[in-house]
């Protein structure tokens, strides 16, 4: 191993003991009786110093030769140094460059010069050089974290199902077709067959973070045609109970971000506000004579239009869900209410920004989801993998899906979802 220490590892009190860093030549500058390096490592950055009377001159040749963003490593002895970041400086003792870096550079990494988001989505490697974007990043990972913690805590077991389907699950997105040796097959939109599946097989609380494919044409903020998708599924559990272990969820995330990501929200500039719960829950006929109130058009049985759901976020003014919509409108899977069949136990959970999350308790009569299937104009031959399990015995079950992106963009107050995603796909970005 070369590196002994981060930067961010190495204290003052470690005054006079030799320490190896490693990482990027983030500024160079050369006062002609002293030159300091500036190294950039995942956890911050540490200040190099060299006296030109006392220093080893191949060093100094070294350093001064050194393009911006090349990857160095650094042994040196620790001095404490109450200027320099984290209180030290490290007077080299030898300098290796690892990685020469060309000039001139794809973007400015020091943050000094803004790169609008294509600049920066192209050479991707050296944005996520910025800790900015970084931070992005770890935030990410934390949230990840707590949510595989949170449901795994809640007797939850993570499942991973293809991504390569012969059928479609989410009526009113397009499907990405591809070839499957022979024949036809299609990107997965949605683990939701397969959790259903597991409902039957016995797991009782199943969960997913996965990717899923959407081959929709839009060009929005908010939109991805491959985002990442938190999906669980539970058996003996009604729309209710999933809605409660939801706002949980969400509850977890925050707090968990708020107490360990201080040091990424920072960087960011951001402040959380933890969410209360329980969230509110307004009915879907609510919902409408809200956004009629505010002046929208909307008829019953038309799904939101991003102006309805900005203007009802905005009367609303937090997390919030929408409850009880028109059968119509939501998937064969979601369970029709028995004494109003035009209604169903469907909810979507919203930000006041945007649609977080949809869900429902499911339904698990063979005969009904099989006339479900046929009423939305599908085949239920093509469904015969799944409409199986319920024919052998399937316990009554619910579940949602939450778009990771989604939720830490609004989490952030981030504005575009593609600055939360390391390459996103849209209409137009394939590469990188
Ligand atoms: P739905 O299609 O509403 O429901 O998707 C669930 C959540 O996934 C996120 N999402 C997206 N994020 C970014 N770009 C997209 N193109 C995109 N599409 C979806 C959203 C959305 O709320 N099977 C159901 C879930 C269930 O009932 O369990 C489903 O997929 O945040």
């Amino acid at each position: 191993m070369i590196r002994t220490h981060y930067s961010t590892q190495v204290t003052s009190e470690m005054n006079g003991t030799s320490v190896t860093i490693c990482g990027w030549a983030h500024e160079i500058r050369d006062l002609g009786g002293i030159t300091f390096l500036v190294v950039r490592d995942r956890e911050g950055l540490v200040q190099v110093t060299l006296f030109k009377k006392t220093i080893d001159k191949n060093v100094l040749e070294v350093v001064r030769n050194l393009s911006r963003e090349s990857v160095v490593a650094v042994t040196g002895t620790v001095k404490k140094e109450a200027k320099a970041p984290n209180g030290y400086e490290l007077v080299p003792t030898q300098v290796t460059v690892l990685g020469k870096a060309d000039s001139p550079l794809p973007m400015d990494t020091t943050g000094k010069v803004d790169a609008d988001l294509d600049t920066r989505l192209d050479a991707r490697f050296m944005d996520m050089r910025r800790p900015r974007t970084q931070a992005i990043f770890r935030i990410r990972h934390l949230m990840l974290k707590s949510i595989r913690e949170f449901l795994d805590q809640d007797g939850f077991i993570e499942i991973t199902t293809p991504k390569v389907v012969a059928t479609a699950t989410e009526g009113g997105t397009a499907l990405f077709p591809i070839t499957y040796f022979e024949r036809e097959a299609f990107l997965n939109q949605s683990p939701q067959l397969f959790k259903q599946l597991m409902m039957s097989g016995g797991l009782d609380r199943v969960f997913e973070i996965g990717p899923i494919f959407r081959a929709e044409e839009h060009d929005t903020r908010k939109h991805l045609n491959e985002a990442t998708s938190i999906d669980i599924e539970a058996s003996y559990l009604d729309n209710e109970d999933v809605m409660v272990i939801l706002e949980n969820l969400v509850k977890h995330v925050y707090s968990t971000v708020a107490e360990k990501g201080t040091k990424y929200l920072e960087m960011l500039g951001v402040v959380i506000t933890v969410p209360k719960t329980p969230f509110r829950r307004i009915t879907y006929d609510e919902a409408i004579t809200i956004a009629r109130d505010n002046g929208e058009k909307i008829e019953w049985g038309d799904d939101l239009s991003t102006e309805s759901e900005h203007s009802i976020g905005k009367t609303i003014g937090e997390h919030y869900f929408i409850t009880d919509w028109p059968t119509k409108i939501k998937p064969f899977y979601a369970m029709p209410y028995e004494d109003k069949p035009e209604i169903c136990r469907a909810f979507d959970m919203m930000h006041p920004r945007m649609e977080l999350s949809s869900g429902a308790q499911r339904e698990h009569s063979y005969e009904l989801l099989k006339q479900r299937i046929s009423d939305k104009g599908l085949n239920p031959d093509g469904f015969e993998f799944y409409l199986k399990a319920f024919r052998y015995g399937m316990p009554p079950h619910s579940g949602w899906g939450v778009g990771a992106e989604r939720l830490l963009m609004t989490m952030l107050g981030i504005e575009n979802i593609r600055e939360v995603v390391l390459f996103p796909r849209d209409r137009k970005r394939l590469s990188p």
